[in-house]
């Protein structure tokens, strides 16, 4: 049975992750971190899918700022496949804790990768890079474009970047890294800009709140479905060589277009709705990103299947069903393992 290690399993992309890697057959370890409440609604449902009786899903406490604690775990699993997924994955939110979001999503990688190469150094490791390291180069962006980021999010996604491709060259470690665009699902964190639109969509129709604040609506994005971008990454790692690999629709919107799709579903006028507030304006932003897959699909024959209004719409019904039965943030999960 091939074992698995996820970092940031309890995350949007780290559930489905758990989720395909468990539907394959593995032994999946997951870290996660002590909260003063729980923070595995993500993965709760996945002990309860009787395929999960075998204890193949095991988390385990850690912390991508405790080396000492990377170690010893990876030291005692020996995974075969290692998957970084753990990050302060927001932008804006890196502006305000750049040191934070550097320790974790820069320094926290090179730990990972020094426990790898002492006590693994035979596993298969993937990097969660981020289209956001593009930052102001002009679009379509692909694996050779240069990378200008605009934020000490995208900074610090650079530093392990290009660490994770040191570790190749220098040791000769199979280390990757995903240059993934936006991808979303219901399960995304309620503040990233999809999410909090589907979100609020919801409870306007519902009559539970009247106004939603917004900033720039007019960054344009590559949004897929984030279901589909953990296959990718489980691709790159059965992949004969080691390569880094950029996953995109290839199809850009606007957060105003999202807007109003969304609206619209629900059979809203977004003009009622939505206002502008400048706390959402970062202190600089990134316009367009729009990817360009076909290394990854020449490669590892993966391809984006959701459309931009599928996936809006996917969205809403989600939020408006989990509305309407006066469920939590996340929706009934409904795929098993087999
Ligand atoms: P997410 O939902 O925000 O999940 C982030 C995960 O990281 C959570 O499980 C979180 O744990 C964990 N984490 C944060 N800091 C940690 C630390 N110091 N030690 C251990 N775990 C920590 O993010 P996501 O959307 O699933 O994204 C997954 C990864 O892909 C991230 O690295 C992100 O930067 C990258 N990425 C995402 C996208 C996208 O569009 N979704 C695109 C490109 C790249 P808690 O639950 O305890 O907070
Ligand atoms: O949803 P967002 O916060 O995602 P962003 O900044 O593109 O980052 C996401 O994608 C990256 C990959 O490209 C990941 F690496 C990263 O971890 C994350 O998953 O914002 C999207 C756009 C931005 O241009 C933002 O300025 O929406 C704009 N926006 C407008 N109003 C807003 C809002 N974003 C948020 N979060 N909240 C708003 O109210």
């Amino acid at each position: 049975m091939p074992t698995a290690f996820i970092t940031g399993i309890t995350g949007q992309d780290g559930s489905y992750l758990a989720e395909l890697l468990l539907a394959k057959g593995y032994l999946v370890y997951g870290l996660i971190r002590r909260s003063s409440t729980f923070n595995t609604a993500r993965i709760d449902h996945l002990y309860q899918d009787p395929h999960v009786k075998d204890y193949r899903l095991r988390l385990v406490y850690g912390d991508l700022n405790d080396g000492a604690r990377l170690h010893a775990l990876l030291a005692e699993i020996k995974p075969d496949e290692i998957y970084n997924l753990a990050a302060q994955a927001h932008v804006q939110v890196s502006f305000e804790m750049p040191e934070g979001t550097g320790q974790t999503d820069a320094l926290g990688v090179t730990r990972l990768l020094e426990s790898v190469r002492a006590v693994c150094p035979a596993a298969r490791f993937y990097q969660a890079g981020s289209s956001e390291m593009f930052g102001s180069s002009p679009a379509p962006q692909n694996e050779d474009t240069t990378l200008l980021p605009r934020s000490p999010y995208a900074i610090a996604k650079l530093y392990a970047h290009h660490m994770t491709r040191n570790y190749r060259e220098a040791y000769g470690m199979f280390a990757v890294s995903g240059i993934l665009f936006n991808h979303e699902s219901p399960r995304r964190g309620a503040t990233f800009v999809t999410r909090k639109i589907t979100r609020a969509v919801a409870a306007i129709k519902a009559g539970a709140q009247d106004k939603l604040f917004l900033g720039n609506l007019d960054a344009r994005r590559d949004w897929g479905f984030a279901p589909e971008y953990v296959e990718g990454m489980w691709r790159m790692l059965q992949a004969t060589t080691p390569r880094d690999y950029v996953l995109a629709t290839g199809e850009v919107h606007s957060v105003r277009e999202f807007v109003e799709r969304a609206f619209a579903r629900a059979g809203l006028d977004w003009q009622q709705h939505v206002e502008i507030d400048p706390r959402y304006l970062r202190p600089t932003e990134v316009d367009v990103l729009q990817g360009d897959a076909s290394r990854a699909a020449k490669d590892l024959g993966w391809k984006a299947q959701t459309r931009f209004h599928e996936l809006a719409d996917l969205m809403v019904d989600a939020d408006l069903q989990a509305q309407q039965q006066g469920r939590g943030e996340f929706e009934v999960v409904t795929r098993h393992f087999t």
